[in-house]
């Protein structure tokens, strides 16, 4: 093969600055759209005091822009609600999106753990909507179903989760719930998170928080066993990854309560309120429970990251410092003391491959942020990264929340007026101890977000678009991509290997330290790997085949 019919040549760059290759991406749209898309795409510069250049985010895709996102009821049912495994999940709607939404994440569960085994995830219920309920209403069709999984299915709770076309008719799930809650004497409760509430998925988190915090947190007040007892929340269990996480708890003696929502069942979140301290991994979509508990119950929360080795050693540390109490200080470092040498030693094998590989990371609403703590402990180089759905303070951190233009889009989600329960609001921390830990850098409440980690340069771009997607592979020719289905094959076209950080393609655990080796291992396999290289589209083959697209 001589150069010039090698299909993965270098595009002949003008330039890689970042200042250039952003009036690149911008040139090709219409003034309007290039005004809107301008403040989505930052170039990243941290000042001295951590400030950084403000970002646009959680606003509307432009339409026209083929981008990443899910709607609202996927990220209500699919993502917050989804991965318990005792509550049978009813989508009322056509059967697509109960069908679409069915496991298609790779979340997994551990029924045993639970005494009745229960387990309805393989399942995927739905009302199945056809023209007639669409015509003269869907009520009816709904109560039958809910009495149908009840019959067969004898569950502890039923949720009913609304599409578009049950908020274009009118049908009110919610009186419905209500009716057959009384009727068959179970926890039934519905949600409003039609698929076009709000502007991306991120709607629906906000919808299930509000109605898991007000149908089911604080039913049950028996306290447990354990001396440190945590929620964690914001951990989906993807291929494994609340196992490990669970693994790594056990070992150092600390009482997992409930989950939100890897692993979890209804009746540990009934419980949850009794926890001490709540953990949370993905700010993005279970921040309202934990902001939503404080308020009501006393308990204050700590964000951690459980991908990545050293970030994981860093949130065990940060446990222990919570507790302030030798006995699990000195747990914890043995767990850590014992876990890091496998873990450093599958990262030397691999390191001298993947050392100076670069990446771009566009997913979701955290893990854009967190897994360029694994690329950093490869050597490899985060070139650009961003969110599909994560608002300023996921970018800019927290404190920027005051700051945030309230939208008609997001005033739309409703937010719940929180106040302490006179019986049973019980700060875990006083203003005292809360002061001591955070002079010892324990941070309460505090998410610092994405770019303030990020190298000053790097393009930071939110609701990145198929076309600024092509854009940038053309320009920088990353080693490694990371996205999800939808993009994975038209990356891999460009000869560029793909990592899903979604559903994790068929791979993890990738959390923790059994997580970060398996990731090592994944990532060394995919750079190192010259098979994308050697695609050849049709129309490289074939000019004539090549019709309107413009390849160069
Ligand atoms: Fe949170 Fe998630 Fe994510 Fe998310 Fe998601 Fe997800 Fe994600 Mo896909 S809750 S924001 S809505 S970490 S499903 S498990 S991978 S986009 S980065």
């Amino acid at each position: 093969m001589t150069a010039d019919d090698n299909p993965t040549k270098e595009v002949k760059l003008d330039n890689q600055d970042p200042e250039k290759v952003k009036a690149r991406l911008l040139a090709k749209y219409p003034p309007k759209v290039a005004r809107k898309r301008a403040k989505q795409i930052v170039i990243n510069k941290v000042e001295p005091d951590g400030n950084v250049p403000v970002i646009s985010s959680n606003v509307r895709t432009v339409p026209g822009l083929m981008g990443q996102r899910g709607c609202c009821y996927a990220g209500c049912k699919g993502v917050v609600l989804g991965p318990t495994r005792d509550i049978i999940n009813i989508t009322h709607g056509p059967i697509g999106c109960g069908f679409y939404s069915w496991l298609t994440r790779r979340n997994q569960t551990d029924p045993e753990s639970t005494p009745d085994g229960h387990n309805f995830i393989p399942y995927c219920f739905s009302t199945d909507m056809q023209d007639e309920e669409i015509i003269f209403g869907g009520e009816k069709k709904l109560k039958k179903a809910i009495q149908e999984a009840y019959d067969n299915f004898k569950p502890k709770a039923i949720s009913v989760f609304s599409t578009c076309p049950v908020g274009l008719i009118g049908d009110d799930v919610h009186a419905v719930c209500r009716e057959m809650k009384a009727k068959l004497g179970i926890n039934i409760f519905g949600f409003s998170c039609e698929g076009y509430k709000g502007v991306s998925q991120s709607a629906g988190h906000h919808i299930a928080n509000n109605g898991i915090f007000k149908h089911v947190v604080g039913l049950d007040d028996t306290i447990g066993e354990g001396k440190y007892r945590i929620n964690l929340l914001g951990e989906y269990n993807i291929g494994g990854d609340a196992f490990e996480i669970e693994r790594l708890f056990d070992l150092c003696g600390i009482t997992l309560v409930s989950s939100y929502s890897g692993n979890s069942s209804i009746d540990a979140f009934a419980n949850s309120h009794t926890a001490d301290l709540n953990l949370i991994m993905c700010h993005r979509s279970i921040n309202y429970v934990a902001e939503m508990m404080e308020t009501k119950f006393g308990v204050p929360w700590i964000k951690v990251n459980f991908i990545g080795a050293a970030a994981t050693a860093k949130s065990l540390r940060k446990i222990a410092q919570y507790f302030d109490e030798q006995e699990l200080t000195d747990t914890v470092e043995q767990v850590i003391a014992d876990e890091m040498p496998s873990v450093e030693a599958a990262c030397a094998d691999v390191y001298p491959r993947t050392e100076g590989k670069r990446a771009m990371l566009f997913v979701g609403g955290s893990r854009a942020h967190h897994y360029q703590e694994l690329f950093g402990e490869l050597g490899m180089k985060t070139l650009s990264a961003g969110y599909e759905f994560g608002h300023r303070d996921d970018y800019e951190g927290r404190k920027v929340l005051p700051t945030i233009k309230v939208d008609a889009d997001s005033r739309n989600i409703e937010e719940l007026e929180i106040k302490p329960d006179p019986e049973r609001f019980s700060l875990r921390v006083n203003d005292v101890k809360k002061a001591e830990l955070e002079a010892k850098g324990l941070n309460f409440g505090e998410y610092e977000g994405m770019m303030p980690e990020m190298p000053d340069g790097s393009m930071v771009i939110d609701d990145l678009s198929q076309y600024e997607t092509d854009q940038l592979i053309k320009i920088f020719k990353p080693d490694l991509f990371c996205a999800g289905i939808k993009e994975k094959y038209a990356v891999q076209k460009h000869g560029i290997p793909l990592k899903q950080l979604h559903s994790y393609d068929y791979g993890g655990p990738y959390a923790g330290f059994k997580g970060a080796v398996n990731f090592y291992h994944e990532i060394d396999r995919m750079v190192s790997s010259r098979v994308w290289k050697y695609m050849r589209a049709p129309w490289q083959e074939n000019p004539e085949l090549s019709a309107t697209y413009a390849w160069e």
